[in-house]
């Protein structure tokens, strides 16, 4: 296209991740120096780690069968994980995945291929791997898809009866307004630091800690109500107040409770602005059930001292409070209750629409989600195509999916009929990191005929897999960076070639729509650079129309970024600022306009584990359970701070988190002195569900009774497949459960979970970061 190439114009390049911008120099066919992006005030400790991946021993080199797949074909599902792998060309591979493919269409339909392929791949507008298998599908006419997600899965199905819409990412209190207006805010599972570092998409200035040290300096009162005490950052000089896991809604009743109780709620905001407060009072006061949800109640419950929730109640009708709620508390069962709760909570408070007051959700969770950015940029976009099949399923029931075909499941006001999965091509998400019980999950995972992963390493999904497709990184691909809560767009660059035989996703699933013969439909007849160039061109006049200058293509891609000028940010009305002013003229998408704190839709669907308002419903398994004799800690999974989910856990700064090769489980002294167990020992951690390894940390920055670790360990059975199989590593998700959060949103739960730890007298040698075992498969290479 007669524009300069990246590739020869220097040996450095400019790159993206979900974890910042940074600039690589290559020599001798490897990377050999990693530059953060020069406007980053506070760049990631994680940019070194893909730099460090991409040459790694782990890397797939060329496409792999699983050897019993090659004998057998779907007669093998049952060693799923277990047989070594054969090393063959893409024509074999590719006309393998392409026979199954034939074959469950021609039998079963599309219905019967599951392509919702969860996950959060790499930064990157073109070569999303999940979309770009979406776009491939849909042309071969269709897939099962997937509803809703494991981070904001339950908030994203309630919000929507109560406020009347689900965009959970924009529901964030900006940090100007908070440092100008708050005087007070209260966090419910706090805001960590660590988890500041990354963004869907791609993160670009890492900011937050400047405005964190803003409100400090303005002596906003931050209250951290959480069983962790790091969960707020330290410069905020948070007050602690450990509570009991999964019971943020009884202290948020015993709260409002003492409100009510001392005639400090806000009658003329209820009135104007919300339908349905009457109930809730009714329940609060115990017309409904006969309890009364006062502050000891809420104490008895939640843990939190009774005088300690009036003093707060009290403090918060008084100062301008902001209300927040981290998604780690609605990823547990009854997750809608803590979501509708709080909002009703700043219902009465009375000051929702005002700036720095009401309610936030999920501020901090991800970088730049409070940091003010200009209004409405669009971005590039590769167009995923329509998918014929109409079937999609909540992330929660996938296990169910593959286990209970034909199973007919609530779900959102409506019952869905699980399908007949026959083929799962996962590209861009490692489902053993993101579903939980993980030994069902396995059992789920072998009833499918044929499973297609496309990765760049041996990871557990791999591993798991029948055809594994080597993918490239996005140092070996040109690509934008454009993700919706940066102010940029940026130039990622091709800094090397593909790994050994990789392939970019892209020209995987384009090499595959050409044999079912509409590569031409697939690639609209352009090449990598010509549809950068397109959805940059399209985004382009988009923001022109809105009112910004982005330069041309050429002219972009020369200069590598472009950011939208901070000066158009500040106009932006807050979060129901507009309602605030004007309920009539502004109203919310629910069916009365207004905030429902009861809703008569939701009271229709009659579900026990959602009822129409805001309630305390017991989880099954929590402190006050019964359950909790024999498995008396509750287990906290967090976000890791050395990595992503289960991205990079194998580069050094991962690995120098763990102890002894295994992840870090933190617990209370007292639960340890009880148990006999010192700092630094292995310990197994184990309900009826399965059991894992972990290095022991003792600490009373945890609340006793609670026991926590990160996600991310690359999943590492003894046996794979056996569900009495000990979880070497240290992955929370071989004891977490499947449950659903409700009928509603039918989410994931990974909060909610009680286990016991012993010490681990024979611990087996950690084999996560070992590649498989190959075999010499050319005598099996025939075809069916
Ligand atoms: N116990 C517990 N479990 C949890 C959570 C929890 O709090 N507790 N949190 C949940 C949440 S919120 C989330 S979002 C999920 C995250 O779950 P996932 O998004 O599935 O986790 P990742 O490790 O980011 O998986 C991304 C995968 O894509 C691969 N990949 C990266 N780039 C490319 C590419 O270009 N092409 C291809 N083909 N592959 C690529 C990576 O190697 C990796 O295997 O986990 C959930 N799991
Ligand atoms: N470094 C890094 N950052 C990340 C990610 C990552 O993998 N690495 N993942 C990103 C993703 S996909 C997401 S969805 C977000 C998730 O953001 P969150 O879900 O908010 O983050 P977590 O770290 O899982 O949980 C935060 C804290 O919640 C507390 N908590 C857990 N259960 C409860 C409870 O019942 N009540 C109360 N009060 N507190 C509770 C725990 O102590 C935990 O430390 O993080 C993002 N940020
Ligand atoms: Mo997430």
């Amino acid at each position: 296209m007669g524009r300069k190439s990246a590739l020869n114009s220097g040996r450095r390049f400019q790159t993206a991740s979900h974890w910042g911008a940074y600039t690589v120099e290559v020599a001798g066919g490897r990377i050999v120096g990693v530059e953060p992006f020069k406007d980053d005030p506070h760049p990631s400790a994680l940019i070194a780690g893909l730099v460090e991946m991409v040459h790694s021993p782990l890397r797939v080199t060329c496409p792999h069968i699983r050897r019993g797949y090659l004998q057998r074909r779907k007669a093998s599902r049952g060693a799923r994980g277990t047989e070594p792998f054969v090393p063959v060309s893409w024509d074999v591979a590719l006309s393998l995945v392409e026979e199954g493919l034939r074959e469950a269409i021609s039998l079963h339909g599309n219905e019967s291929i599951y392509g919702g392929s969860y996950g959060w791949a790499s930064a990157g507008r073109l070569h999303h791997a999940p979309s770009v298998l979406k776009r491939f599908l849909g042309l071969i006419g269709g897939y099962v898809d997937k509803r809703g997600n494991h981070s904001f899965g339950a908030a994203m199905h309630i919000a929507p009866y109560v406020i009347g819409r689900s965009d959970i990412t924009s529901l964030v209190m900006p940090w100007r307004a908070i440092a100008d207006h708050a005087q007070q805010v209260v966090l419910f599972g706090g805001m960590h630091e660590k988890n500041m570092q990354v963004d869907a998409g791609g993160a670009v200035l890492h900011e937050s800690s400047e405005w964190i040290s803003r409100a400090a300096r303005r002596s906003v009162r931050f209250v951290n109500v959480s069983p962790a005490r790091e969960d707020t950052p330290a410069a905020l000089d948070p007050e602690w107040l450990p509570i009991v896991p999964n019971t943020d809604v009884a202290m948020m009743l015993g709260l409002a409770h003492t409100l009510i109780d001392e005639g400090l709620h806000c009658v003329e905001f209820l009135q104007r602005y919300c339908v349905g407060f009457d109930a809730l009072r009714d329940y609060l006061v115990g017309l409904e059930d006969g309890i009364v949800k006062d502050a000891n109640w809420a104490s008895s419950i939640c843990g939190v001292d009774s005088q300690t929730i009036r003093q707060l109640a009290r403090s918060m009708a008084t100062k301008r409070t902001l209300i927040c709620v981290s998604w780690s508390v609605q990823r547990a069962e009854h997750g809608e209750q803590p979501i509708w709760m709080a909002i009703a909570l700043a219902s009465m408070l009375g000051q929702i629409g005002r700036p720095g007051c009401g309610f936030s959700i999920g501020i901090g969770a991800v970088n730049g989600n409070a940091v003010e950015r200009p209004a409405r940029i669009p971005r590039p976009t590769m167009p995923l195509g329509d998918n014929p099949v109409k079937i999609a399923v909540p992330i929660g029931r996938v296990a169910d999916m593959l286990l209970h075909p034909g199973a007919v499941i609530e779900y959102d006001g409506a019952q869905l009929t699980l399908p007949d999965i026959k083929i799962v091509y996962s590209a861009g998400g490692n489902p053993f990191h993101h579903n939980a019980n993980l030994n069902r999950f396995v059992e789920a995972w072998r009833r499918p005929d044929l499973v297609v992963v496309n990765e760049p390493w041996w990871n557990p999904a791999a591993r798991f897999a029948d055809i594994v497709l080597p993918s490239t990184t996005t140092l070996e691909r040109n690509d934008i960076l454009a993700a919706d809560m940066q102010r940029h767009y940026l130039a990622m660059y091709q800094a090397l070639p593909p790994f050994a035989h990789a392939r970019n996703d892209y020209d995987i699933f384009l090499e595959l729509a050409d044999r079912f013969g509409c590569g031409d439909a697939y690639t609209e007849g352009r090449s990598e650079m010509q549809w950068l160039c397109k959805m940059y061109t399209d985004a382009r006049a988009r923001a022109i129309e809105r009112g910004y200058a982005p330069p041309e293509f050429d002219e972009f891609w020369e200069v590598g970024r472009y950011a939208f000028p901070n000066d158009a940010c500040c106009d932006a009305p807050l979060m129901f600022e507009e309602f605030r002013r004007d309920p009539a003229a502004h109203r919310l998408g629910t069916p009365s306009g207004k905030i429902e704190l009861y809703s008569a839709t939701i009271e229709k669907y009659a579900y026990p584990d959602c009822p129409p308002h805001p309630s305390w419903l017991e989880p099954t398994e929590w402190r006050g359970a019964e359950i909790a004799g024999r498995f008396p800690l509750h287990l906290l999974s967090h976000q890791p701070a050395t990595r992503l989910h289960s991205q990079l856990d194998p580069s050094s700064l991962s690995r120098a988190s763990k102890r002894d090769g295994r992840e870090v489980l933190t617990m209370h002294p007292r639960d340890a002195i009880s148990r006999q167990l010192a700092d630094g020992d292995l310990v197994v951690a184990f309900n009826e569900r399965g059991s894992f390894v972990a290095s022991l940390r003792i600490s009373d920055h945890l609340r006793a009774g609670v026991v926590q670790i990160a996600t991310g360990a690359w999943f590492d059975p003894a046996e794979p497949g056996s569900p009495r199989s000990l979880e070497k590593h240290g992955n929370p998700n071989a004891v977490t459960s499947d449950r659903g959060a409700s009928r509603l949103s039918q989410s994931s739960t990974s909060q909610t979970v009680l286990v016991d730890v012993v010490r681990c007298e024979v611990p087996p040698p950690v084999t996560a970061f070992c590649p498989p075992r190959f075999a010499d498969g050319s005598a099996d290479l025939t075809f069916h």
